[in-house]
């Protein structure tokens, strides 16, 4: 298949307009502190189990289109002995993989950071497309203070995002392009909405210079909400700076923009997700989700480590997987949890 079949493919079967992205990609550090919160031990077979899980709630098809994993899962396997990416498959659901290699800080921009793993990415997504995965996700964090992100900051980032996203094309690859701006802080709202557009314009500009295929690739934004020690703002308020910013900055040639949810309550992330979906009509881009903590949360706390949790595990996971379908097209409401 050319590369631009395979790549519309991918995108057809993930702008789906009920379904959103499962974000299952926790680095083995940020896995060994989610698990620890709901006092279990991250070993690799806890992590195994709880993804297999995971994938295996009844319907769950219905409401993913993608999931996006780490390396680790790529190899491991459910119960029967099936691949977790066969077993995604089965459902639907496009199997996924993170490809950035952590971060540190950004060497003359005190303050930023910067995200590892350019090096020998083209062979990495060979091999992990040989394992079923046709997209990836890369993640570049913003925080945010007076002084950051600073300029070299906004550039060097989005230079990062854009030369992975062009190696992931090159390679028949769907490119997730996350630039997460960071909720930690006081910030106001103002403020969360000139980083963002600052960082967004900084994106789209290198991924131009690039070359990259906006049709063939997915934004992955932070929405525009206060610092999460500023308060909180209704989600009418979060769905009006996002759109308004998102309108000046990202081309109507992307077909779909998933929110990752950064530490919002999954009520709020889903509450703001369907705010948004009622004002579509503003929007040239699919509005949906990728999200981690705020699909998982009440599943793993439900899950607590105790297999003879798996049902509750699961009945936690699939309503918030429904009730994110249902904001995805704006017909979510709060009498509904
Ligand atoms: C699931 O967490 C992802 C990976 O984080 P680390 O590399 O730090 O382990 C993260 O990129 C995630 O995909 C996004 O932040 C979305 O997750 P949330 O929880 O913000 O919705």
């Amino acid at each position: 298949m050319a590369i631009s079949a395979e790549l519309q493919h991918t995108i057809d079967v993930m702008t789906d307009s009920r379904r959103g992205i499962l974000a299952a990609d926790e680095s083995t550090g940020t896995m060994s502190r989610r698990m620890a919160a709901v006092g279990v031990e991250s070993t690799a077979e806890n992590r195994r189990w709880y993804r297999s899980m995971l994938l295996s709630t009844p319907d769950i098809g219905q409401y993913l289109c993608g999931v996006i994993f780490y390396e680790e899962t790529l190899d491991q396997k459910d119960g029967d002995g099936v691949l977790l990416p066969e077993l995604a498959k089965a459902r639907g659901i496009i199997p996924g993989i993170k490809v950035d290699q952590g971060k540190g800080p950004l060497p003359g921009a005190p303050g930023d950071m910067i995200t590892y793993g350019l090096d020998g990415l083209g062979e990495r997504l060979t091999a992990y497309k040989g394992k079923g995965a046709l997209f990836a996700k890369w993640r570049e964090v913003y925080p945010i203070t007076d002084r950051n992100p600073t300029a070299l900051g906004l550039k060097a980032n989005a230079e990062m995002l854009a030369r992975y996203a062009a190696v992931c094309q090159e390679n028949g690859i769907v490119p997730i392009v996350e630039p997460e701006v960071l909720i930690d802080g006081s910030h106001s709202i103002e403020r969360a909405a000139e980083v963002n557009e600052e960082v967004w314009h900084a994106v789209f500009h290198a991924l131009h210079q690039h070359d990259v295929a906006l049709e063939y690739m997915i934004l992955k934004p932070s929405m525009i909400t206060p610092g999460k020690d500023a308060g909180k703002a209704s989600p009418e308020t979060v769905a009006e700076a996002t759109l308004r910013v998102l309108r000046r900055t990202v081309p109507a040639a992307v077909p779909s923009i998933n929110f990752l949810s950064g530490g919002q309550t999954p009520e709020e992330a889903t509450a703001n997700l369907n705010a948004l979906n009622l004002h579509r009509h503003q929007a040239p881009w699919q509005l949906s989700m990728s999200y981690g903590r705020a699909l998982q949360e009440p599943a793993m706390k439900a899950w607590s480590g105790n297999s003879d949790n798996r049902e509750a595990a699961q009945d936690a996971f699939h309503k918030r997987a429904r009730l994110n379908s249902l904001a995805r097209v704006g017909e979510y409401s709060l009498d509904q949890e």
